[in-house]
């Protein structure tokens, strides 16, 4: 197999746009209307139908590499907002080769939420320049818990493949609502932060 090429670009930090870069991915509430617990809350939105997430790739003179041993460096903008009292968040996913992800936050303030297969869940608070580590075997969602649009890098397995099928059967075993003292978890976990 031929050598990929090298890629370079410039990454807005405010927004995630790359330059020169691509949307590859655009999620209205409408692609998922089942991630949001709150039907009546689903229902009246999906008239206006709200932008929730987008996520940027660079664009070289090659293709964005799928080979093992490949990397793929995305940017993810998810919109602040609510639908009844859940934030925006990402629909989430597995890999299909077990591989780990690298998440660096850069604008806004979210929230990831990692699950093993046996329920096994873990959060983490995403600030500009908090880097969480996915291992591998962890489905993860990501949530914008604050004003502002949440802006975070991701570099994983270019091989890795989304796998949607068991956050769709399944989802994720707590919540993140908007509490009437801030983002409170349901069941509660515990404040993670980075070690002392
Ligand atoms: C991050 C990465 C991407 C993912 C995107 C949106 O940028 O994890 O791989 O595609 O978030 O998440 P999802 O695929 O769950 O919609
Ligand atoms: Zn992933």
């Amino acid at each position: 197999m031929a050598a990929a090429s090298p890629l370079v670009a410039d990454l807005e930090w405010a927004t995630g746009l790359m330059h020169p870069g691509r949307v590859v991915v655009t999620r209205r509430l409408s692609d998922m209307v089942e991630t949001y617990e709150d039907e009546a809350a689903v229902a009246a939105a999906l008239g206006d139908d709200p932008l929730i997430y987008e996520a940027y790739e660079c664009e070289g003179e090659s293709e964005t590499p799928t080979a093992p041993g490949e990397l793929v460096f995305r940017t993810t903008v998810i919109y602040p907002g609510t639908i009844g009292d859940e934030y925006f968040m990402t629909y989430g996913h597995d890999h299909v080769r077990p591989s780990g992800e690298v998440y660096m936050g850069l604008a806004g303030h979210g929230q990831i939420i990692m699950q093993l297969q046996s329920g096994e869940v873990q959060t983490a608070e995403i600030v500009p320049g908090r880097c969480v580590y996915v291992p591998a075997g962890w489905s993860h969602r990501t949530i914008n818990d604050g004003g502002e649009p949440f802006v975070f890098l991701a570099v994983y397995d270019a091989a890795a493949g989304h796998d949607y099928g068991a956050v769709a059967t399944r989802g994720f075993a707590a919540r993140l609502y908007r509490g009437p003292a801030g983002p409170q978890w349901s069941p509660p976990q515990p404040t993670t932060s980075t070690a002392a």
